[in-house]
Parts: C-alpha cells; structure tokens; sequence
C-alpha cells in the first residue's frame, strides 16, 4: 500500500488528502491528511469520492467525434484534424467573434486549464469570452476593480483571528467557502465563538452556517444593497467611523455619506424584512468590535444589485477600520501568480466592448453568459457559429437554460473540453477528455490569491495516464486557431509560453530547464514571487508550507490611479439611484433563491452513486405558510413557472425558508437524451436554470440573477 498527499482540486477549500492504493492503482481509502499545514485533517464527502471519480467508468478517457450524430472513439490526432477541418474554415469565413468560448469553474481548479487557457484564449482572440464568472463572482471583481484598482484584490475575512464576523448570502457549512480560502469552516467558526467572537448570518434560509451562528436574519432576497447601506447610514449617523489607519489612504468617504443618507434603517426595514432597531444594533456591535469582518458571497453577488452589494461589503469593512487589519478583511499575498497590487496603476476599465445583440459591457474580459444565446440565434455579421466549452456545463448552470438548449443546438459547431458527455457536451462534435483530477498534477494558483492564511502547496500526479495533459491540448487549440494547424511541435510553443511567464516573472528561464508544462510555469511564479520559494521546496514538503498568518498590504495592495482606495467609484455609484427607487417600489409574489447541498458540485458531481445516495435532494423548499396558502403539500409535485419557463419539482415543506421564498438546488435535470452519466441520469432531480431568467441581470457587471427570480408556485 502507498500513501499520496494530495490536495483536494474539487473545491475552494484546497484540503489535505491522503489517498492510500495497491500496486495495481486501486485506491483502497482517502481520508484527510492530518498534517496537511492549512487543512489539518479535515475532509467532506466530495474529498472522499475522488477514488470513485477516478474509476468512474462513465468519465471520458479518449476523444469522441460526432459522426451521423452518434459519438465514437477516435485517436487524438484523428480528432484535432476533425477540428482543423471544421473550426478553421469559420474563422476564415467569419472571423474570430464567430467563435465563442464558454470556460466553466473546474477551468479554475485545474493548473493546466489555468496557465494554458489564457494563450489559448488569447490566440483565438475572440469577444465572445464567456465563463461562469458572469453567473458568479463578477461584481466582486467589478467593485474590487474600482476600488482597490484590480479585480483580483479581493479582500477575505480573517476568519481566524476575528472577533465578529456577518455573513451575507454565503453557506459555508455547506460549500466550504467561496472567495475565501478556508478548510474546515466549521472548525473556525467555531473558534470564533469559543473566543468570545460573534458570528452573524443574513440568509433567506435558515442554513447550517445560519444554525452554528449566534444570530441569523432571514432577509428578503436581492436586498443586501439596502441592508447594507442602512448599516452604512447609521455608521455615519451615531458616529461610528473609525479609518484609523485607512485615514491617509482612502478617498471617498464624504461622498459615501451623502449618498448614504436616504438609506435610512426605517427607510430600509419594510424591504429588507429586518427590524430597524436591529439593523442599528447589529451595526454598533460590529463597529464596537475589537476586529470585525463583513463578507459577502453569491446570495449577494448573484442578484439585481450584485456589484453595489458587493462594494459595500468592503465600504462597511473600511469605515469601520476594519479593512486591511488582523481580524478584519484583508489581502492574502500569495506565494505564486500577479502578487495582487503589482499590476501598474491605472483607472480600472470597463465596456472596452460591447457585446452585439444586448449592448452588454465587457467587464474583465467577460460578456454575460445570460446573453450567450442572444449571440448564437441573432443573425448578422459577429454572429456566434462556434463554440468552445472548456469545463463548463452551461445547459445546466447558465440562466434560461431551455432557451440555450436550443441555441446550442443550432452552432455549426462545437467542441467540449469535458470528462463526461453530459447536457453540454452532447452538443459537441468533438470532445476532448482530459487527465483524472489523480493523474494531473495540482496547483491552487487562484485559491491561494484568496486565501484567509497564506500557504502553498504543489501536489505532483499520484497516478500516471496515457491521456495527454489538457496544457498539450490548449496548445494543440492554439495551434489550430493560429492557423499553424493539428500537430505542431508542442515542445517548442511550450517553451515560448515559458519564455514569456519567465519575463513577466523577472526571471532566468534556464534556472527552470529540465521541467516542462505547467510544473515549469509555477516554477517560474514561485521563483518571481515573494516568498523566494521553488517547486523543488515544494516538492520536498508533501503536506504544504505554511507562510504564516494574513499581513496587511495597504498600500502595496493597491492600483488605482490615485494609489488610494476610491471609496465612492462613479461607476458604481451611478446604480445608487436605481438602489433608491427600490425604496418607493412593492414586491408581491414568490422569489426563488437557490441553495448548495454538501455532496453537490455544482451540475457535475452527480455521477458519483456516493454523492446522490439518499433520496432526492433537488425539491422545491417553500413555507409552512406559503405551502397551506398555495395548497402545496410535503412531497407533492409543484409546477414552478417564470417568464423564462416552467418545471415540476417536488415540494418539501420547511420553516428553514422565508415565508415568500423558496430554494430550489441548480445543477440537476439529468434526464437529457444522449448523455452518458448512467448514476446521474438514474438521479435525475430538474433543472432550477429553465425557471432563471436569463434578462435580469445585475444592472453594472451583467451578472446573472439566481436569487430573487420571480415565480409563480402551484400544485402540479
Ligand atoms: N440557479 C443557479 N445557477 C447557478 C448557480 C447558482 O447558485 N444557482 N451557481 C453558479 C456558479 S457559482 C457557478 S461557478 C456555475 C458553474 O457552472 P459551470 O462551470 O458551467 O458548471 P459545472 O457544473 O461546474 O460544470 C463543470 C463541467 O466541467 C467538467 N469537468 C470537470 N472536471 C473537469 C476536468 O478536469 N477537465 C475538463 N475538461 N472538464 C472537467 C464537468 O464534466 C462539467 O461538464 O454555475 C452557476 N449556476
Ligand atoms: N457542496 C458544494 N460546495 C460548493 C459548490 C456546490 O455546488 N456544492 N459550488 C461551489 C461554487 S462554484 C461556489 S461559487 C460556492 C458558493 O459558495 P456560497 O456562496 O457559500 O454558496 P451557497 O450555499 O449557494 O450560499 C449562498 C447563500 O445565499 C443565500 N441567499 C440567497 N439569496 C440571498 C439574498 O438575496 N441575500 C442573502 N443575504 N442571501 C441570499 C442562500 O440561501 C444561500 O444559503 O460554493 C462552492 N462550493
Ligand atoms: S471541502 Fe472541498 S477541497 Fe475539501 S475535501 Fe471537500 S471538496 Fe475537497
Ligand atoms: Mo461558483
């Protein structure tokens, strides 16, 4: 038996596993790896399936190629010609932004996918860039791009040395965090409260981080904006600005007040469904804290008025002093990658372009999947024809799925780097597996820039495979989109993409000669990051390096034009108004939130028989209340319906939920034709995305509404 110390690449919270197996590969248990430096021990029911992810026998391990509309199994050069042949003639004929790109979250949990995404991305040149960035975190990187100057200055609680923590619209029980690095939050939160630390949850639901919290307030959903800047207001009002030492590097702060001050807590209460004298009590403690830290996830970045919630997250943390300090929401200064703040200083842009159909600005390089079907079924010069999906699953996880559905199936042609024929990828031509998360090597350059304690760790292939690493298939795309053709010298583009990290990095490619792919670009991070660290110190430390606790880096940390944080940014201010019609309007009727289930990845992880055992979990939560008024009963079916479609799910009657609100989990509605993922199908559950209607977006990063979609529930 041999034990591997790998680090778990299914989620953000990057644990320690070790994953003990025979000579002959069969991996006989997985378990937390106990001297993991950051982890320590800790593992959730995902971790654990990875052995039955690697031996899935549905998981793709040879390209398919679509041919008289059945897939069959090809070589590898046979299909990169079948893409040659059939991609380069658009580009030809059409141009570039005839090709789309649609990259999903696994792109950012897989090394390669990272490092070797971009030069093909870059290559294809196309403005039709989507990822699941704009069905996520985008206005995070909207507000940290105004105010801090980089999108990727995103600031995270120190979970671990503060004294009070509010959470809005995060579960992190239950994901294990999100823009925030941190393995075992149950352990940390629970050593918040062991110091005396007070831990607030602002939820519809009543979640298992609302349940091992001190307080929780069932707000409606899409209003944390106003939650939020009523709790600026009477930070203001009862004097409790305290920049200390932010004074000197903030500028704004006037301006926020003026702005702040109709958002009065009664002005706010009635939408918010939170009581005045609460709201004012809730933000005294937080500014009478010895640290506090406000974090906002995707209940408060998927919704209406996602990118001004998302600023004033960070607006409460600095005026309260706590942002940039121990025990508040700071900087992680990452061992490997951009360290954040290094980029030079310039006003951070948006709507370098527009996207043609809707007129949507480009933010960060993204156009809004909500659109993706616009683009695919508008004819005229521009039109999408083509589409490139890099780990992603958007008949599942983008808004109005239906609709897309039926674009995809349109596109002249499709090719899916994807490890399942699954809703997406059945569209494909051509499907390009890539390695077992066990027979790559892994690398958490993005998690570590958002990490809540700064730690590295390199985890080398535990299993050897004969599919080709996904940085040789990028490199193969790039080749073809520059038109050089199937089979170029991958040996030589490799080298060229080394010798432009190495001098963006400030350092001597020779010094990393021998190593090749992605091993040698983090090398190369590693040497020209701060910490004077190679990959050979990584190497000789199998269960991490701990590079200690969270330092504050204001203002190294920052980019903006004026080198200081621009607390009141005109481009996000000017949603403000659209916040304060808010005030005057009355919402009647149903709003549907989403929610995330522990053995869930998001749509992809449901062929796993260990992570879908245990009865339906994709039900429709609604109110005791709501459920006698609708005449709905407890595992009765329910027909949800919207402006963008209608679905059957089963009820499940619960006091969790907000009167007026029901969840329903995304990422289910397994039973497509002509996929292969014989559990999921088997445990099909429906897909809440054909309810999600893909023309409400938060109005200034074009992110879409997951929570607060109006709908209509009735028994089916
Ligand atoms: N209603 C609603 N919708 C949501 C959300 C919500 O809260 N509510 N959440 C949104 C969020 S936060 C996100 S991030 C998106 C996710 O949206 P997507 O990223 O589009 O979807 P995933 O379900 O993560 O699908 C990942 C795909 O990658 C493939 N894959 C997995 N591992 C690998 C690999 O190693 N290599 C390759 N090539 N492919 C791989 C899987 O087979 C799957 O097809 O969903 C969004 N959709
Ligand atoms: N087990 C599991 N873990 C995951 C994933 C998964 O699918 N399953 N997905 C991963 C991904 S891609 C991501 S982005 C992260 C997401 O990480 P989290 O943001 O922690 O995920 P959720 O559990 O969706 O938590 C969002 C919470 O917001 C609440 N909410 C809904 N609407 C509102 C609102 O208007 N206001 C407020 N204040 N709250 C609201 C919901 O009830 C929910 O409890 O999780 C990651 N981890
Ligand atoms: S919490 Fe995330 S990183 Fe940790 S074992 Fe589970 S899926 Fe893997
Ligand atoms: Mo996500």
């Amino acid at each position: 038996m041999t034990t591997a110390h790998v680090t778990c690449p299914l989620c953000e919270a990057t644990c320690g596993l070790d994953v003990t197996f025979d000579e002959k590969q069969l991996i006989s248990r997985i378990t937390g790896d106990k001297e993991d430096v950051f982890s320590g021990g800790y593992i959730c029911p995902k971790g654990a399936s990875l052995g039955a992810l690697h031996a899935d026998p549905d998981r793709l391990t040879k390209p398919l190629v679509k041919r008289d509309g059945q897939f069959v199994e090809v070589g590898w050069d046979e299909a990169f010609a079948e893409i040659d042949a059939r991609l380069t003639p658009i580009i030809e004929q059409h141009g570039r932004d005839a090709v789309a790109v649609y990259a999903g979250n696994p792109s950012v949990h897989n090394i390669a996918q990272t490092l070797y995404g971009r030069v093909f991305y870059k290559a294809l040149g196309t403005k039709n860039f989507y990822s699941a960035t704009s069905v996520d975190q985008l206005p995070k990187h909207m507000s940290s791009g105004f105010l801090f100057g980089d999108p990727l200055a995103i600031p995270v609680p120190d979970v671990d040395r503060t004294q009070y923590l509010l959470i809005l619209g995060a579960n992190p029980l239950v994901s294990n965090g999100s823009l925030m690095t941190a393995p075992d939050m149950r352990g940390r939160l629970k050593a918040i409260r062991k110091r005396g630390g007070k831990i607030v949850v602002i939820d519809p639901r009543r979640t298992r981080t609302a349940d091992a919290a001190d307080e929780h307030h069932p707000i409606v959903p899409g209003t944390d904006a106003l939650l939020l800047f009523a709790m600026v207001n009477t930070v203001f009002g009862e004097e409790l600005v305290k920049l200390g030492h932010l004074a000197e590097h903030l500028v704004g702060v006037d301006e926020v007040r003026e702005l702040a001050a109709p958002f009065t807590p009664e002005a706010v209460a009635p939408k918010v469904g939170i009581a005045a004298d609460e709201i004012r009590r809730m933000t005294r403690e937080l500014a009478a804290a010895e640290s506090a830290a406000v974090y906002g996830r995707i209940g408060t970045t998927t919704q209406s008025f996602g990118t001004v919630a998302s600023w004033l997250v960070d607006v409460l943390n600095a005026l309260t002093g706590n942002l940039d300090r121990a025990g508040g929401a700071m900087f992680p200064f990452p061992a490997a990658g951009r360290p954040v703040g290094s980029a030079k200083k310039r006003q951070f842009r948006v709507g370098r372009y527009h996207s043609r159909v809707r007129g949507y600005p480009e933010v960060y390089g993204e156009i809004p999947a909500a659109t993706l079907a616009d683009e695919i079924e508008t004819p005229g010069e521009g039109q999408v024809r083509a589409l490139v999906t890099v780990c992603g699953n958007p008949a599942l996880s983008t808004p109005n799925s239906g609709r897309l559905e039926g674009a995809l199936a349109q596109l002249e042609f499709v090719v899916s780097l994807d490890v399942y024929l699954n809703e997406t990828s059945r569209h494909a031509d051509v499907i390009l597996p890539g390695p077992s998360p066990l027979a790559r090597p892994h690398f958490d350059l993005a998690f570590y820039q958002l990490s809540v304690r700064n730690v590295v760790n390199w985890t080398p292939p535990t299993f050897e495979t004969d599919v080709p690493g996904e940085w040789e298939t990028l490199l193969r795309l790039t080749s073809i989109v520059t038109g050089q053709g199937p089979n170029p010298d991958i040996a030589a583009l490799d080298d060229f993409v080394a010798a432009t990290v190495a001098k963006s990095q400030g350092v001597d490619p020779a010094l990393v000669a021998g190593r090749t792919g992605p091993a040698r670009l983090v090398d190369l991070m590693l040497r020209g990051g701060p910490y004077d660290l190679t990959l050979a110190d990584l190497e000789a430390a199998p269960h991490g390096i701990d590079l200690g606790p969270l330092t504050p880096r204001i203002p190294d940390v920052l980019s903006t034009e004026s080198g200081k944080v621009e607390l009141a940014p005109a481009a996000i201010t000017a949603d403000v108004p659209r916040l304060l019609a808010e005030l005057d309007v009355t919402r009647d009727g149903l709003l549907m939130i989403g929610r995330r289930h522990v053995s869930s990845n998001n749509s992809w992880m449901h062929n796993v028989e260990a992570l879908v055992r245990g009865g339906n979990r994709c039900t429709v939560q609604v109110h005791p209340d709501d459920a006698t008024r609708l005449g709905l009963t407890d595992g009765g079916l329910a027909l949800v319906n919207s402006r963008a479609g209608k679905i059957e799910v089963p009820v499940e009657v619960t006091d969790e939920i907000r009167p007026g609100v029901v969840s329903i989990p995304h990422g289910w509605g397994h039973d497509l034709d002509g996929t292969r993922t014989r559990v999921a199908t088997a445990h099909a559950g429906v897909n809440s995305n054909i309810v999600a209607d893909e023309t409400l977006l938060d109005a200034l990063s074009g992110n879409a509404v997951f929570n607060g979609i109006p709908v209509e529930v009735a028994p089916a």
